[in-house]
């Protein structure tokens, strides 16, 4: 070992430890040196693009100051951490988060203006980070923010995708995808480290240690380099700093100099082509598991880049592997990281020579796992043979955790072969296949469900037999959350000062137990106008963005009702889109005096269709064809708008949620893990019209019913209409057969497209039961409007809501894991100068 020379870094360290200045003269040049030495700008040749870039570099300055901090702090007192690994980030845009975490967005607005740019000008040039597909991705980021917030030492581990989720452009009324290029410009919010770098291996075969029966030794033909990209996460508030970690793929493949003195150029490097593929894109489906092979190839990539990160960082503590669950969490954000239970194995048995016993106990102390859904087409499976090509020491270690786990049941329940086939993790398929959620609840200590009711039916329907085997405590609730940083203080600025009047000062947004206090002022009638003017002002920044999104005028005086959410059968969109026919139908029945009287409505939806998915693409254009001719109704005007919102992103839903009036939230009872859009919403003081289904059910429950409209079936009560329809013809009521006449007749163009919708109601056992919760939801929508038409109450619902939400705040559902789950303490950086 050669010796570092004892240098004297105290000043360094004094420099390194003291905050940069936050006065507007230090960020005027901190901008200014960003825009000319970074950036190469002259005077001339500053244009808002790059008032941005060098703006955004001059807040991560500070970030990555913060986070230095934070990561030395905690590396010092030997801090136990949570990694949370998803394969799904869906962060959004960062400035605006980060100048309110840091208080300075007076300060930036100053200096922006001072240069002669507006603030919000300058926030609208970024663009999304969007890493993810809709809640599963979104709660990722949500959580990685509370931990930041609420100073717990984690990290988030994820892949940096080229292409995050498509644009979705709508043409002549369906949804068509174009690239999400993001990357094209300089990302301020990204910090390379090619210093992080591991090689990931694939293919190849297996060589036995002849000393140990469990130990390999892997020789393999492919290897992949996954370099970190270092996300950091502004903490609201405390100078912790959080961090994701996305791993992106090069090649490893050596410069083939023979090649290249041979005249072969291209071939010289040929490996990078293929390389860089493996976290080109993300996998565009929500709730849905097309089983491709080079998603898996992806999700070992991931697994094996983090689970090797996560060992580097412990074994320079010293400590002995009996420990790394005293330092390490794993969560695994559903199944899509579970590889990282083998590869840890692997790492334990045949790198670090550990017993399988000890590895195996290392392991499941270390990793516990959330379950975010129970669609059936949602349940990753992947081919034994595939699995065995790809990663043959992986599936031999399943085969052994499968053998062990089964020995034992075996033992409990003795002679019980059809529990053993139900349980076993290798499914007797043709070919055999391995059940990723079976994996992942072996491997961990703890098995959750994402809300009450969730939790509830994982632990009757697909974990049931392992309650049994595992015992019930295994199995546990963490309801969701989401972030008041993002989703009320920076997207409701309005409401959120408001709240702050009413809680004397905005220490709510760390702490949403706080805005209880809004009940005190549910007399107080000038609170009351300015919380309905905060709505309406909200209302109007909506219609001005569907002006310019879509072209449609929409007054903000009507009753905004909105249902945006990822397109799937499951969250019934199209029950909607054949209510507002039916609306459309009752309307064009009245007099002008009568649709007079009416409440008038602005129907507005937004989502993207997985692009392989054609009934719910099918059902875009639907809504997009009934828009159409209701909008250029000139009898029907205002009183009825249909709005379909092209490109939703995180971006989009900041603008369009604390907009709205009521929010549909109508999943077929049993089929919505959660739901968290549900809860931004209700926390914008919007009103919910929903099911009673995923976290519906503790919305209700903590607003009090007569906040919430519900409708529809029971979720026990689904499996008897089910069987029923599988054998009996629906009996649509006179209400849904108007709407299904109406498109038969070619109102909305050529019925022909729309027909296998209608049949998949009528033919295909109308799995999600839209004929038999049509009724309820028709009277919902008159109990809506009643509600509506009665302006005080109203506008008590929409106060008394956001008071008694702060359940739903994602530091609650942080500090349950934290203390419940992951056994790890907030852990603030004091004392440091900052
Ligand atoms: C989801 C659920 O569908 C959704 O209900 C839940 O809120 C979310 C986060 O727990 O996870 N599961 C999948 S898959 N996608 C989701 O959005």
């Amino acid at each position: 070992q050669p010796k570092t020379p004892t240098r004297d870094d105290s000043e360094f360290r004094d420099y390194a430890h003291s905050e940069i200045s936050r006065d507007v003269a230090t960020i005027k040049y901190s901008v200014v040196m960003h825009l000319t030495a970074t950036f190469l700008r002259t005077p001339a040749s500053i244009d808002s693009a790059h008032a941005y870039l060098a703006s955004a570099f001059s807040v991560r300055d500070r970030l990555l100051q913060r986070w230095n901090l934070t990561n030395e702090y905690h590396d010092k007192i030997g801090a136990k951490r949570v990694y949370y690994m998803s394969l799904e980030f869906l962060i959004g845009r960062t400035f605006d988060n980060a100048l309110l975490a840091l208080g300075l967005r007076e300060e930036y607005s100053k200096v922006l203006g001072d240069v002669g740019f507006c603030l919000e000008d300058i926030i609208d040039e970024e663009r999304d980070a969007a890493l993810g597909n809709g809640g599963l991705g979104r709660l990722a980021a949500c959580y990685v923010d509370s931990m930041a917030c609420s100073n717990y030492p984690g990290w988030g581990y994820g892949l940096r995708y080229k292409y995050g989720m498509f644009q979705q452009q709508i043409l002549n009324g369906y949804q068509v995808e174009a690239p999400d290029c993001w990357l094209d410009t300089p990302n301020p919010w990204e910090f390379p480290r090619p210093d992080v770098t591991y090689p990931v291996k694939f293919y190849g075969h297996l060589v036995r240690d002849p000393h140990s029966a469990h130990r390999y030794k892997w020789e393999s033909d492919v290897v992949y380099d996954a370099m970190a990209f270092d996300v950091p996460v502004p903490g609201y508030g405390t100078t912790n700093v959080g961090n994701i970690r996305l791993w992106s793929c090069k090649t490893n493949t050596l410069f083939d100099l023979n090649k290249f003195n041979s005249g072969d150029y291209q071939g010289a490097t040929g490996g990078q082509v293929a390389a860089q593929i493996l976290t080109d894109v993300l996998y565009p489906n929500d709730n849905t598991n097309d089983g491709k092979e080079l998603r898996l190839r992806q999700e070992y990539l991931f697994c094996s880049a983090t689970m090797q990160d996560i060992m580097a960082r412990f074994r320079k503590t010293g400590r002995p592997l009996s420990e790394l669950p005293d330092l390490a969490a794993i969560q695994l954000n559903d199944t899509h990281p579970t590889l990282g239970v083998p590869e840890l194995m692997r790492i334990l048995i045949d790198d670090e020579g550990l017993s399988w016993d000890e590895a195996w106990d290392i392991t499941t102390r270390t990793f516990a796992f959330t379950n975010h859904t129970i669609l059936p087409e949602a349940m990753e499976k992947w081919p034994v043979p595939m699995l065995d090509k790809i990663l043959p020491r992986h599936m031999g270690i399943i085969y052994d955790i499968n053998l062990f786990f089964l020995q034992k049941v075996e033992k409990q329940f003795p002679g019980d072969r059809e529990l053993l086939s139900r349980i076993s993790i290798i499914e007797e398929t043709n070919p055999q296949q391995v059940r990723m959620a079976f994996l992942a609840c072996v491997g961990s200590h703890k098995v959750n469900g994402v809300a009450a009711i969730h939790s509830d039916i994982i632990k009757q329907t697909i974990f049931k037999d392992f309650v049994r085997i595992q015992g019930v405590d295994k199995f546990i609730n963490k309801t969701n959350g989401v972030s008041p940083r993002r989703w009320m203080n920076e997207c409701n600025p309005d409401m959120s000062d408001l709240i702050t009047e009413a809680v004397g000062d905005r220490s709510w947004v760390n702490d949403l137990t706080k805005v209880k206090q809004l009940e005190d002022r549910i007399e107080d009638v000038s609170f009351r106008e300015r919380w309905w003017a905060a709505k309406q002002k909200n209302k109007e920044r909506l219609a001005e963005y569907i002006l310019t999104t879509t072209g449609i005028k929409v007054s903000a005086h009507a009753l905004f009702d909105v249902q945006v959410k990822r397109i799937h059968e499951y969250k019934r969109q199209l029950m909607n889109i054949f209510s507002v026919i039916y609306r459309y139908h009752l309307l064009k029945q009245m007099s002008p005096e009568q649709r007079e009287r009416e409440v008038p409505r602005v129907v507005i939806f937004a989502g993207k269709a997985a692009s392989g998915y054609w009934v719910a693409k099918q059902v875009i254009k639907l809504i997009n064809s009934v828009a159409e001719v209701v909008n250029s109704d000139e009898e029907i005007g205002d009183v009825l708008k249909v709005v379909f919102i092209p490109d939703y992103s995180v971006t989009a839903a900041e603008v369009i949620i604390p907009a709205s009036d009521i929010s549909q939230h109508i999943s077929t009872a049993g089929t919505e893990a959660s739901g968290t859009s549900n809860m931004k919403f209700v926390l914008n003081g919007g009103i919910i019209l929903g099911t009673v289904d995923g976290a519906n059910i503790e919305i209700g429950e903590e607003i009090g019913e007569e906040q919430i409209f519900f409708f529809g079936c029971l979720a026990h009560e689904v499996e008897d209409f089910r069987h029923y329809l599988r054998f009996n013809q629906p009996k649509p009521d006179a209400a849904l057969q108007t709407a299904f006449d109406m498109i038969q007749r070619n109102t909305f163009g050529d019925a022909q497209l729309f027909q296998p919708l209608i049949d998949a109601i009528m033919r295909g056992g109308d799995v999600y039961l839209l004929s038999v919760d049509f009724p309820s939801y028709i009277e919902a929508h008159k109990a809506v409007e009643e509600a509506y038409r009665n302006h005080d109450e109203w506008v008590t619902k929409s106060i008394l809501s956001v008071a008694r939400m702060a359940k739903f705040s994602s530091d609650r559902s942080i500090q349950e894991y934290a203390e419940e789950v992951w056994n790890i303490e907030p852990q603030p950086v004091l004392n440091c100068g900052l």
